[in-house]
Protein backbone atom coordinates (compact mmCIF):
# COMPACT_ATOMS: atom_id res chain seq x y z
CA UNK A 1 0.00 0.00 0.00
CA UNK A 2 1.15 3.52 -1.09
CA UNK A 3 1.83 5.69 2.34
CA UNK A 4 0.91 9.40 1.96
CA UNK A 5 2.77 11.93 4.27
CA UNK A 6 0.42 14.03 5.76
CA UNK A 7 1.11 17.62 6.57
CA UNK A 8 1.02 18.46 10.71
CA UNK A 9 -2.19 19.70 10.68
CA UNK A 10 -3.32 16.38 9.49
CA UNK A 11 -1.25 14.42 11.79
CA UNK A 12 -2.36 16.34 14.75
CA UNK A 13 -6.05 15.78 13.58
CA UNK A 14 -5.42 12.42 13.03
CA UNK A 15 -4.09 11.60 16.68
CA UNK A 16 -7.85 12.92 17.52
CA UNK A 17 -9.70 10.69 15.38
CA UNK A 18 -10.15 7.05 15.72
CA UNK A 19 -8.44 3.95 13.99
CA UNK A 20 -11.02 3.28 11.15
CA UNK A 21 -10.74 7.00 10.34
CA UNK A 22 -6.61 6.90 10.33
CA UNK A 23 -7.18 3.66 8.22
CA UNK A 24 -9.92 5.62 5.72
CA UNK A 25 -7.65 8.36 5.36
CA UNK A 26 -4.62 6.03 4.19
CA UNK A 27 -6.69 4.27 2.04
CA UNK A 28 -8.02 7.01 0.23
CA UNK A 29 -4.41 8.31 -0.23
CA UNK A 30 -3.32 4.63 -1.31
CA UNK A 31 -6.00 4.21 -4.16
CA UNK A 32 -5.21 7.91 -5.37
CA UNK A 33 -2.00 7.83 -5.14
CA UNK A 34 -2.18 4.52 -7.44
CA UNK A 35 -3.71 6.26 -10.36
CA UNK A 36 -0.57 8.82 -10.30
CA UNK A 37 -2.24 11.51 -8.19
CA UNK A 38 -0.03 13.28 -6.01
CA UNK A 39 -0.81 14.55 -2.34
CA UNK A 40 -0.27 17.67 -1.04
CA UNK A 41 -1.12 19.62 1.87
CA UNK A 42 -4.64 18.26 2.11
CA UNK A 43 -5.53 18.05 -1.80
CA UNK A 44 -4.66 15.83 -4.17
CA UNK A 45 -2.98 16.55 -8.19
CA UNK A 46 -3.02 14.93 -11.30
CA UNK A 47 -1.12 16.12 -13.85
CA UNK A 48 -2.16 15.36 -17.54
CA UNK A 49 -0.01 13.39 -20.13
CA UNK A 50 -1.65 15.15 -23.31
CA UNK A 51 -2.57 18.69 -23.85
CA UNK A 52 -5.75 20.08 -24.47
CA UNK A 53 -7.57 23.62 -24.24
CA UNK A 54 -8.54 25.67 -20.98
CA UNK A 55 -12.41 24.42 -21.25
CA UNK A 56 -11.65 21.17 -22.54
CA UNK A 57 -8.78 20.62 -19.18
CA UNK A 58 -11.23 22.35 -16.93
CA UNK A 59 -13.97 19.56 -18.39
CA UNK A 60 -11.90 16.80 -18.17
CA UNK A 61 -10.95 17.87 -14.15
CA UNK A 62 -14.84 17.60 -13.78
CA UNK A 63 -15.18 14.29 -15.22
CA UNK A 64 -12.23 12.94 -12.25
CA UNK A 65 -14.20 14.81 -9.72
CA UNK A 66 -11.88 17.55 -9.38
CA UNK A 67 -11.28 21.01 -10.85
CA UNK A 68 -8.55 22.76 -12.50
CA UNK A 69 -5.94 23.56 -9.54
CA UNK A 70 -6.88 26.82 -7.43
CA UNK A 71 -3.67 28.22 -6.18
CA UNK A 72 -3.99 29.52 -2.49
CA UNK A 73 -1.06 30.64 -1.19
CA UNK A 74 2.89 30.48 -1.51
CA UNK A 75 3.37 26.98 -0.41
CA UNK A 76 0.96 25.86 -2.79
CA UNK A 77 2.32 27.47 -5.30
CA UNK A 78 5.59 26.38 -4.83
CA UNK A 79 4.72 22.64 -4.60
CA UNK A 80 3.17 23.13 -8.28
CA UNK A 81 6.05 24.64 -10.21
CA UNK A 82 8.31 22.53 -9.32
CA UNK A 83 6.38 19.89 -10.89
CA UNK A 84 8.38 21.56 -14.16
CA UNK A 85 5.28 21.44 -16.19
CA UNK A 86 3.43 24.00 -18.16
CA UNK A 87 0.17 23.72 -17.32
CA UNK A 88 -3.07 25.30 -16.97
CA UNK A 89 -4.71 26.26 -13.73
CA UNK A 90 -8.34 27.22 -12.88
CA UNK A 91 -7.75 30.82 -13.01
CA UNK A 92 -9.47 33.13 -16.17
CA UNK A 93 -10.89 36.96 -16.82
CA UNK A 94 -12.58 35.49 -19.71
CA UNK A 95 -16.23 37.09 -18.14
CA UNK A 96 -14.66 40.46 -17.88
CA UNK A 97 -11.08 41.69 -18.91
CA UNK A 98 -8.82 42.13 -15.76
CA UNK A 99 -11.05 40.26 -12.91
CA UNK A 100 -9.23 37.25 -12.50
CA UNK A 101 -11.58 34.97 -10.70
CA UNK A 102 -10.92 31.07 -9.78
CA UNK A 103 -12.82 28.47 -11.17
CA UNK A 104 -14.86 28.12 -7.73
CA UNK A 105 -16.14 31.66 -8.56
CA UNK A 106 -13.33 32.67 -5.57
CA UNK A 107 -11.80 36.41 -6.46
CA UNK A 108 -7.96 36.19 -6.98
CA UNK A 109 -6.13 37.27 -4.05
CA UNK A 110 -2.47 35.66 -3.93
CA UNK A 111 -0.96 36.29 -7.33
CA UNK A 112 2.35 34.52 -8.57
CA UNK A 113 2.26 36.66 -12.33
CA UNK A 114 5.74 36.22 -14.54
CA UNK A 115 7.20 39.63 -14.86
CA UNK A 116 5.49 41.50 -17.27
CA UNK A 117 2.07 39.15 -16.80
CA UNK A 118 -0.60 39.35 -17.57
CA UNK A 119 -0.01 41.11 -21.14
CA UNK A 120 -2.97 40.02 -23.46
CA UNK A 121 0.90 39.97 -26.07
CA UNK A 122 0.51 41.68 -28.75
CA UNK A 123 -3.21 42.56 -28.52
CA UNK A 124 -4.43 38.93 -28.43
CA UNK A 125 -6.84 37.86 -26.16
CA UNK A 126 -5.34 35.98 -23.67
CA UNK A 127 -7.65 35.37 -20.85
CA UNK A 128 -6.54 31.54 -19.57
CA UNK A 129 -3.66 31.20 -17.19
CA UNK A 130 -0.92 28.62 -17.96
CA UNK A 131 2.27 28.00 -15.09
CA UNK A 132 5.02 29.35 -16.98
CA UNK A 133 8.61 27.48 -17.95
CA UNK A 134 10.23 29.47 -15.83
CA UNK A 135 9.64 26.92 -12.93
CA UNK A 136 13.31 28.43 -11.21
CA UNK A 137 11.58 31.45 -10.48
CA UNK A 138 8.53 32.15 -7.34
CA UNK A 139 6.24 34.24 -9.83
CA UNK A 140 5.84 31.82 -13.17
CA UNK A 141 1.74 32.25 -14.51
CA UNK A 142 0.78 33.64 -17.89
CA UNK A 143 -2.09 34.52 -19.55
CA UNK A 144 -2.46 32.68 -22.53
CA UNK A 145 -5.27 32.10 -25.15
CA UNK A 146 -7.68 29.62 -23.58
CA UNK A 147 -7.51 27.88 -27.35
CA UNK A 148 -3.69 27.21 -27.27
CA UNK A 149 -3.20 23.38 -25.88
CA UNK A 150 -1.09 22.95 -22.74
CA UNK A 151 -1.56 20.42 -20.60
CA UNK A 152 -2.93 20.82 -17.00
CA UNK A 153 -3.34 20.25 -13.54
CA UNK A 154 -6.53 19.36 -11.74
CA UNK A 155 -6.95 19.60 -7.86
CA UNK A 156 -9.46 17.66 -5.93
CA UNK A 157 -9.43 18.24 -1.83
CA UNK A 158 -9.07 15.47 0.39
C1 LIG B 1 4.29 34.29 -25.57
C2 LIG B 1 2.97 33.99 -24.87
C3 LIG B 1 2.48 35.18 -24.10
C4 LIG B 1 3.54 35.70 -23.17
C5 LIG B 1 4.81 35.99 -23.95
C6 LIG B 1 5.93 36.45 -23.05
O1 LIG B 1 4.06 35.18 -26.61
O2 LIG B 1 3.17 32.92 -24.02
O3 LIG B 1 1.33 34.88 -23.34
O4 LIG B 1 3.07 36.83 -22.48
O5 LIG B 1 5.23 34.84 -24.65
O6 LIG B 1 7.04 36.86 -23.82
CA1 LIG C 1 0.73 36.57 -21.54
Amino acid sequence: MVKCHFDKVLILKKKTNNKNEKTKKQEICSHYAQQGWLYFNGSFYYISSITKSWQDSRDDCLQRGAVLAIISNTEEQEFIRLQQKVMWIGLTDRETEGVWKWVDETPMTASFWYSGEPNNFNGRNEDCVVINHNYDYENNWNDAACENLNFWLCEKDM
